[in-house]
């Protein structure tokens, strides 16, 4: 098989990649390692900022999201008992939309199938080969067939433990990272959300309520690493979500079937540059960043808006300064989102190691937010747009 752009991983970034790519007319092929129910049920992020709700209008696929998304207003913070609120629009004009990551990647998939496009499920790209040549060749297995996709570049979308980074010789990637020793239980529960999102730091740990739609919630709890969804019965859920949203009187928050839970590690990592030869890694292939400040899914969106750009002007006139010039235009950015999402991190949790003295400072710094303007302003800006690049 042969095609200009080669796209391994059929995640948020592949996706978005190959419709943007198509729109312009460059045909892809999307390998994938999982199946398409896999892909499809994978519950992850929920939180689309602006640049990546326009993304998704412009290519002209967004009606579902616009249709079934919830639009968020408000993002709230408690601690000691008080909410700070950040009214988003009035602070910076826009607010975020609240789309389930799993339905905006079954939108992309209907309408690539759909279009006819190559969209391979169960295709395991085992290496990838000739990235200094014109010619890289990426190797899959597919029904159990090992086969080989002949094209002019390829997009490395495949993930944290994708196989794609890993294709780069020793010695050119510099990585930077940073581990944390606590996690997020995530579940979703057939429950009415509360109001605005919100985000909670109690003695206890971390909690988050949010919602996927107006009778289901997306309830978050920081704890141990090493834990196991299995070690929450819904009884022991609920008491420690009360709790540590200040909800002692068991009135505000609304209880439901819990149908879905999973541990999900933090971590935060970038690696750069992020292409090497006919190479380009995007999304978390090539950076982590801890969820708290929703921003993974937005960033490998605009990673993808920068790369595509690259391709379509290199496809056009056949000049290598777009694809050269790829990490350079995506850095700072990824920089910036990475220490967005580590300063929200470090407010709103419970580090294990704080001295009473670093406690009273979080507590400080959440008090200093409540009483300026300006302080929700600068956490708003970056809440609702930090992804946002230039078409
Ligand atoms: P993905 O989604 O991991 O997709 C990579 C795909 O590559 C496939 N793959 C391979 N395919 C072929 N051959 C191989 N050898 C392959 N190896 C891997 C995989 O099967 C997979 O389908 O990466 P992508 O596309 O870069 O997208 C990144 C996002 O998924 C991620 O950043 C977000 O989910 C992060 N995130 C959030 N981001 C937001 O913008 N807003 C949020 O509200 C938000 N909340 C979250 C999150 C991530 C979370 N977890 C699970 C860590 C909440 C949580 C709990
Ligand atoms: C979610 O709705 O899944 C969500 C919301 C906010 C975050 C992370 C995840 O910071």
């Amino acid at each position: 098989m042969r095609t200009q752009v080669g796209i391994v991983g059929a995640g948020p970034a592949g996706l978005f990649l190959a419709h943007l790519l198509a729109r312009q007319g460059i045909e892809a092929v999307v390998l994938e390692a999982r199946s398409r129910a896999y892909v499809e049920g994978r519950v992850r992020a929920g939180v689309l900022e602006a640049g990546t709700i326009d993304t998704l209008n412009n290519l002209g696929l967004g009606e579902r999201m616009m249709r079934e998304g919830l639009v968020d207003n408000g993002l709230d913070m408690r601690f000691k008992g008080r909410t700070i609120h950040l009214d988003l629009p009035g602070l910076t004009g826009r607010g975020v939309r609240i789309y389930g990551q799993q339905e905006v990647v079954k939108d992309l998939i209907a309408a690539r199938l759909t279009a006819g496009s190559p969209l391979v499920f169960e295709a395991k790209v085992d290496r990838i080969e000739g990235l200094e040549s014109g010619r890289p060749r990426v190797h899959y297995t597919h029904d159990g067939i090992e086969k080989v996709l002949d094209c002019d570049l390829v997009a490395g979308c495949d993930g944290f433990h994708g196989v794609s980074r890993g294709a780069v010789p020793d010695g050119v990637i510099e990585t930077y990272t940073r581990s944390y020793d606590f996690a997020w239980l995530g579940v979703l529960a057939k429950a009415a959300p509360i109001a605005d999102m919100t985000y909670s730091n109690h003695d206890r740990g971390f909690a988050l309520c949010s919602r996927r739609s107006m009778s289901i919630s997306r309830l978050y709890l920081q704890v141990p690493a090493s834990d196991a969804p299995e070690n929450w019965s819904d009884a022991r859920f609920w008491d420690e979500l009360h709790m540590r949203m200040f909800d002692e009187g068991r009135s505000e928050i609304r209880e439901g079937e819990i149908f879905q839970r999973d541990v999900a590690q933090l971590r935060s990592y970038i690696a750069h540059p992020m292409q090497y030869g006919n190479l380009f890694l995007a999304g978390d292939a090539v950076h982590i960043v801890p969820p708290a400040g929703a921003k993974g899914l937005n960033m490998a969106v605009a990673d993808v808006r920068v790369l595509a750009r690259a391709m379509v002007g290199y496809f056009a006139t056949g000049a290598r300064a777009g694809l050269d010039r790829y990490s350079a235009d995506c850095i700072d950015r990824v920089w910036k989102t990475i220490r967005f999402s580590v300063s929200l991190t470090d407010l709103l949790h419970k580090f294990d190691h704080y001295s009473p003295f670093q406690r009273g400072m979080q507590m400080a710094e959440l008090d200093h937010i409540a009483g300026s303007e300006a302080a929700r302003k600068v956490i708003a800006e970056q809440y609702v747009n930090l992804s946002n690049v230039a078409d």
